[in-house]
């Protein structure tokens, strides 16, 4: 029999024809979903489309992937638990040209894109900043051409829905998935098996080594599911690969022999439960044995993947993975992958020790992306122990042999091997991921400068000592294709006609922006770019919460996940500020605002999910008092996501990024806005540093405490005694604890005004308050002057170039991974013209 891969069938020529977008819409819609006029329901046509513009995709993407193996490039593997996606119609059609062809087509039809892009479920896979970070690189890779594989988990659940009911919020299963998902392909050929719990043997083999074997474990199977990636505009589509977890046997056999076929169902339910929600935590570790299991499993089909095709290409020559191969570890998320490829490499290859730890940390890399204590990953030792004993026995010879170089150095203090020490003993005995992820990485990076400063001198001081060039900084960056030409295409419209097409793919043009500031027509395009915006987003809150807002008022925005650190509450206090000042003076002129907050509160923090009550209490208060009499609107937007960011954003006229310094890592929400013409009103936190130091600290409103000061305050800093000095501080968390806001529910509120006057306020919101008063006054005053705020917003824009997610990746290319772009896989139109133009050349510069 002829192997399939010989046969004629498989040709380079297109086999069909692309079929025209129109047509095999239609034919997806009758064919595939076997629909009729009776039986058609919305869904289905943005399916249709969907499985439409996919099959566009699919050549592309062969090619790609064929391209990569014939060429043998070195591979980018990024891991990570979280890939936040969104939506992806609109930005495979960005991506590829297609955008307004498709658009007429259906219009033809008699259907709407604009309406079929709303049917659309949100990949919601991750819970914020780390998870959008993973899908903007993702898009980034794909322009740039570098032969980069994202691996990560297909729950089935995503982060949860929220709504608010009598002002708190409700969480909803995010079952995504429902319906079906268009742009899957299911593998299952690729099913990999991941075991659990067991125990480890050892023998002595015939040469005298000592041989580990891992038996009795319990098994998962874990099945890809890949998504394609497409460049924009550049015929490559890289592959994002999902994991769901599937029972081993249909059901247990030794159960089922016994006669106990329930017992047998569930444990098939129980290791299918590996895969089935997303922990909705951000910056939080919660240490459950579910959430290890999941770790391990995204680490151990990914490295069984890797490795075939590696052993495909190079058979057992191990010695050269790490020429081969970069893996990323987003955060310590999936760090087990350093102790699992010890564990295949000496168990499973044959490798001694020396060159399997060689090998292993010159493939790794760690991006650290908190300093906050609560987020950062301990596992106890019993749990590991349970779990995954073979890798405890690595992790352990590991740290042992890390100790013993550093025992040679005396010159170190005592405390330091205690310090540097994988395994920690506060509150059990537990394993550090940090610490690991050190260890076993040749490179580790901060997300801003500020933040890898921090991590030098703090969290990784030791390290910092130890490895003198292992940390480095790699600013993080946002991809314009998703946050400007899909989410503002009016905004992208004027600028590519105004400084070229090149932009998309070179964001560093926008500075060409700054020749028009004197362009009276150009800073009234701009003018309407915005308003139009702010228009669609007011119609959107009329249609559902039934609040009118005046687009002619300032839209002040923060949008992020809540958490007491981004001090969503000192926004709040300036409300409440603004609303007494009214309620004192109903006559004052004060500059009409709506201050917009969105975000989800974790499910198991309280304290967040009360000051998203306090929003909620406050908002209804403000909005219906008529002496605000429409001046002063607050709304929060419940379900905080992807799509809904790509609303609000456009329409934001000032950026709230008001984290403590020295919290916020980097922030990747403040570059959005400000790409959108947004002013920033900030601390110096995270990459507002470097947006201020590239637009000009005059051309932003910056406020507060710098992170030396809240570090130097924290010794003497009191409070209650600024709470007893400032009598409108004091005027505003009165009335938040006189039940102002809280009607019917007496003290409601008083937890979080003992937080901040009575246990410390941890998070600075007193001490900065007035300086926050003052800027935000400032940012007020400014609005007025309507020019001037134009030229702002167009400087602030025009100075966002090097926060572009392609600088960001091309730093890892260069300096992590050592990978280089493929050569074009396709730049030629194909003949039914799916590249409506080719821009750039895919090859980005640092
Ligand atoms: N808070 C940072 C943000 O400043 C930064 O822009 C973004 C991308 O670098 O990463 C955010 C971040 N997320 C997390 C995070 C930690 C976890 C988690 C789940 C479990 C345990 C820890 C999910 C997210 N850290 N930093």
């Amino acid at each position: 029999m002829t192997e399939h891969t010989e046969s004629r069938f498989f040709t380079d020529e297109p086999r069909f024809r692309s079929h025209p977008l129109d047509e095999a819409f239609a034919r997806h819609l009758e064919y595939s979903l076997v629909r009729d006029k009776h039986t058609v329901v919305p869904h289905d046509s943005f399916k249709a489309l969907a499985m439409a513009i996919r099959e566009r995709l699919i050549r592309d993407w062969l090619r790609t992937q064929e391209e990569y193996r014939r060429n043998g490039l070195k591979r980018v593997y990024y891991l990570s638990m979280e890939f936040l996606m969104g939506r992806l119609l609109r930005n495979i059609l960005t991506n590829l040209g297609s955008y307004q062809e498709c658009r007429v087509l259906l219009e033809d039809l008699g259907f709407s894109l604009e309406d079929l892009r709303e049917l659309e479920p949100d990949m919601g896979l991750g819970n914020g900043g780390l998870g959008r970070l993973a899908a903007c690189f993702l898009d980034s890779m794909a322009t740039l051409g570098l032969p980069a594989f994202g691996y990560g988990i297909r729950y089935e659940f995503g982060i949860f829905r929220q709504t608010i009911v009598g002002g708190e919020q409700r969480e909803e299963a995010d079952n995504w998935l429902r319906a079906g998902n268009p742009w899957e392909v299911v593998r299952p050929e690729l099913s990999y098996r991941v075991r659990f719990g067991g125990r480890v043997v050892t023998e002595q083999s015939n040469d005298g080594r000592l041989e580990f074997r891992w038996i009795d474990t319990d098994d998962v199977l874990a099945v890809a599911h890949d998504t394609p990636v497409p460049g924009y505009r550049n015929g490559v589509v890289n592959n994002l690969r999902l994991w769901q977890a599937k029972a081993t046997l249909e059901l247990d056999f030794p159960d089922f022999n016994r006669g106990d076929y329930m017992t047998a169902v569930e444990s098939k339910n129980q290791s299918e439960n590996i895969s089935k929600v997303l922990y909705p935590n951000d910056v939080f570790h919660e240490g459950r044995v579910l959430r290890l299991k999941q770790e391990y499993f995204l680490v151990a089909a990914s490295l069984q993947d890797m490795l075939r095709h590696f052993e495909e290409q190079h058979g057992p020559a191990w010695d050269l993975l790490a020429e081969r191969v970069a893996v990323q570890l987003n955060d310590t998320h999936p760090a087990l992958a350093i102790p699992e490829l010890m564990r295949i490499l000496i168990d499973d290859k044959g490798l001694d020790w020396i060159p399997a730890w060689e090998i292993t940390q010159s493939t790794f890399a760690y991006t650290n992306h908190t300093l906050m204590p609560e987020a950062l990953e301990r596992w106890p030792v019993s749990l590991l122990e349970e779990l995954l004993p073979r890798h405890l026995q690595i992790i352990y010879e590991i740290n042992q042999r890390f100790l013993d170089q550093l025992r040679d150095d005396d010159s170190a203090d005592p405390g330091r091997l205690q310090r540097v020490s994988i395994i920690g003993a506060e509150p059990d005995r537990n394993v550090r991921m940090a610490n690991l992820s050190v260890i076993g990485s040749h490179t580790v990076n901060g997300v801003s400068a500020l933040h890898t400063d921090i991590l030098r001198d703090t969290l990784l001081a030791d390290f910092n000592r130890i490895f003198p060039d292992k940390i480095i900084n790699i600013t993080n960056g946002i991809t314009p294709r998703r946050w400007l030409f899909d989410s503002n295409p009016l905004l992208a419209e004027l600028i590519m006609d105004r400084i070229g097409p090149e932009v998309a793919t070179d964001l560093t043009q926008l500075t060409k922006l700054e020749d028009l500031l004197e362009d009276e027509s150009f800073k009234q395009d701009w003018r309407n770019c915005k308003w139009v915006s702010k228009v669609e987003l007011a119609r959107l809150i009329e249609h559902e919460q039934g609040i009118e807002i005046d687009p002619e008022s300032l839209f002040s925005v923060q949008i992020k996940r809540l958490h007491e650190y981004k001090r969503q509450l000192l926004n709040i206090l300036h409300v409440v500020t603004l609303y007494r000042r009214i309620k004192d003076n109903p006559d004052a002129d004060i500059v009409p605002r709506t201050v917009l907050i969105s975000g989800k509160a974790a499910p198991g923090y309280g304290m967040a999910k009360l000051i998203l009550q306090l929003i909620n209490g406050v908002s209804r208060v403000v909005n219906n008092d008529t002496d605000v009499d429409g001046r002063l609107r607050l709304v929060f937007l419940p379900d905080y996501s992807v799509s809904l960011a790509m609303k609000i954003i456009p329409a934001s006229d000032l950026s709230e990024q008001i984290s403590t310094a020295g919290y916020e890592a980097s922030g990747t929400g403040n570059m959005k806005l400000a790409l959108n013409g947004a002013l920033t009103i900030g601390t110096r936190d995270g990459a507002t540093v470097e947006m201020a130091k590239a637009i000009g600290d005059e051309n932003l409103f910056l406020f507060g405490l710098a992170a030396d000061e809240v570090a130097r305050l924290r010794e003497s800093y009191d409070p209650h005694a600024i709470y007893r000095a400032n009598p409108e501080l004091r005027g505003v968390l009165d009335m938040i604890t006189g039940d102002v806001f809280s009607p019917g529910r007496p003290g409601l509120f008083k937890p979080i005004f003992d937080a901040l006057v009575h246990h410390g306020d941890p998070f600075f919101v007193v001490a900065d308050y007035d300086a926050y008063i003052e800027a935000q006054d400032r940012a007020g005053r400014c609005f007025q002057e309507r020019d001037r705020w134009t030229r702002l917003s167009i400087i602030n824009a025009a100075r966002m170039g090097h926060f572009s997610s392609d600088r960001t990746v091309a730093e890892y290319a260069s300096c992590v991974w050592n990978v280089q772009p493929v050569e074009q896989a396709c730049t030629a139109p194909t003949p039914d013209g799916t590249w409506d133009r080719v821009v750039g050349n895919g090859h980005a510069t640092v």
